[in-house]
């Protein structure tokens, strides 16, 4: 017997992009190099060499993107902007055309009643600000505050929901630890100070919204709202025994705690500076820095994709531990199925605060099969996106404040490293003709989205 699980009226649905992952025109119209274009050019950086210098060549392409959004019913479109585009030395200095960019795509989400979620921080950073140290230069925080309150005064108003950073988790491991993304540093000694500057950031330009002072556009719309977007994913134990639990905890202390407890309580977790301390791993706090950071905000954005199970494992020197595979079935990058990631992420960030949530980002990537006539069937893309879904539903059956769902993404992109070898869209991007066709899943979610709820009809096949 299927059930209909009906969703609060005006949820927001969406879907979610990124700058460096769509649009392309790396150095069209003023844009300056980001630390992004710097990495893709490297050789050996990226699967099969690929870059994100076409991408999907959104920049070009906007109307038609934002016509199939409307097509799709989207209440609300997330999408970044690209540092560089605006400030393409990360100077004083700003790019008139790179914002024309964002001003005609905000009004082409305008005509067609898609509400603009703005993140300010995708990842890519001028490289100019990295030739002077990046994010482990405290000045950068102060630039990207500057940054952040010329989009305010320029586009403020305009867009109800601004993000600050993007899952500044990634920033700070990938980035800097692991070296798996821009700019592909392995420093570990200097993953707290890259964490704290980014948070830092954010507090400052937090800040800097409010003293904005923006009103709504028009009288019936509401005041523009600003949060950040943390990535949550769910962790746990591969067993019950004590040293599998610590570890658990410390992955759990990286990815979450280190972004959450300063967030909402002016505090980094204790536990893990004293662990990271003994790898003289330290962030540099300067008096005041935590009340900045701290300062209260609208919203929280949620990513989440899978869980990760954890096994204490001492070779590893950052967090001691490592991920235990899980029998079952996976996505294309790997991923466990785990649909309950959302409900558990979503309860983990309600432990900090009861400020409203939007799951930011959420889906799969699959091997697409383009059948004859132009076919995309991808049953376990829906299967994936129906079970998420239904976690949600039942989060706000428990009390959560979730106001929104955003899948990841509109269309098949740059997938930062793996290059355009994962497929995560809505869309079938083929990379040849940068032509988009419509999934089965885009299909699915115009239908859920029309219903305002889900046909509950248990587990789908995949
Ligand atoms: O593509 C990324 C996105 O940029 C950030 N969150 C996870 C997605 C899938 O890996």
């Amino acid at each position: 017997m299927s059930k209909q699980l009906d969703f609060p009226s005006g949820f927001l649905w969406g879907v979610a992009t990124a700058a460096y992952q769509i649009e392309g025109a790396w150095d069209e119209d003023g844009k300056g190099e980001s630390i992004w274009d710097r990495f893709c050019h490297t050789p050996g950086r990226i699967a099969n060499g690929d870059t994100g210098d076409v991408a999907c060549d959104h920049y070009h392409r906007y109307t038609e993107d934002v016509q199939a959004m409307a097509e799709m019913g989207l209440k609300s479109y997330r999408f970044s902007i690209s540092w560089p585009r605006i400030f393409p030395t990360g100077g004083k200095q700003p790019n008139q055309r790179g914002l024309d960019f964002y001003r005609r795509l905000i009004a082409a989400l305008h005509e067609h009643g898609i509400k603009p979620m703005a993140t300010l921080y995708h990842w890519d950073l001028p490289q100019a600000l990295q030739d002077r140290g990046g994010w482990v230069n405290r000045d950068t925080a102060l630039r990207f505050a500057e940054y952040a309150a010329y989009m305010f005064a320029r586009l403020g108003a305009d867009v109800p929901f601004w993000v600050t950073h993007n899952e500044p988790f990634i920033t700070t491991f990938y980035g800097h630890g692991n070296g798996i993304n821009a700019p592909g540093l392995r420093q570990p000694w200097q993953l707290l100070t890259v964490g704290h500057n980014l948070l830092l950031s954010h507090g400052l330009a937090v800040q800097a919204f409010r003293a904005a002072g923006l009103h709504a556009a028009t009288p019936d719309a509401a005041a523009p709202s600003i949060g950040i977007v943390l990535m949550v994913w769910s962790h746990h134990p591969a067993s019950d025994h004590p040293r599998d639990i610590a570890a658990n905890r410390r992955v759990d202390g990286a990815m979450n705690r280190l972004f959450l407890e300063p967030l909402f309580r002016k505090s980094y977790p204790e536990d893990m500076l004293r662990h990271l301390a003994r790898r003289q791993i330290r962030p540099r706090v300067a008096p005041g820095d935590m009340e900045i950071i701290a300062q209260p905000i609208d919203f929280v954005g949620v990513n989440t994709y899978t869980r990760l199970v954890n096994a204490a494992n001492w070779r590893d020197l950052l967090t001691g531990a490592r991920q235990v595979a899980q029998p079952g079935p996976k996505t294309a990058m790997d991923w466990e199925v785990y649909p309950e990631c959302i409900y558990e992420a979503l309860q983990k960030v309600r432990q900090y605060t009861k400020l409203p949530l939007y799951i930011n980002e959420n889906g799969a990537a699959y091997e697409d099969i383009v059948a004859a006539g132009g076919r995309i069937d991808d049953a376990e893309r829906v299967a994936y996106l129906h079970e998420c879904i239904t976690q949600a539903h039942r989060a706000i059956q428990d009390g959560i404040d979730l106001r929104g769902y955003f899948a990841w993404s509109l269309m098949d992109n740059f997938e930062w490293s793996h290059g355009f070898s994962k497929r995560f869209g809505l869309l079938y991007t083929d990379y040849a003709t940068l032509e988009r066709t419509w999934k089965r899943s885009a299909y699915w979610y115009r239908d859920l989205i029309a219903r305002n709820a889900l046909i509950d009809v248990g587990k789908l096949e995949r």
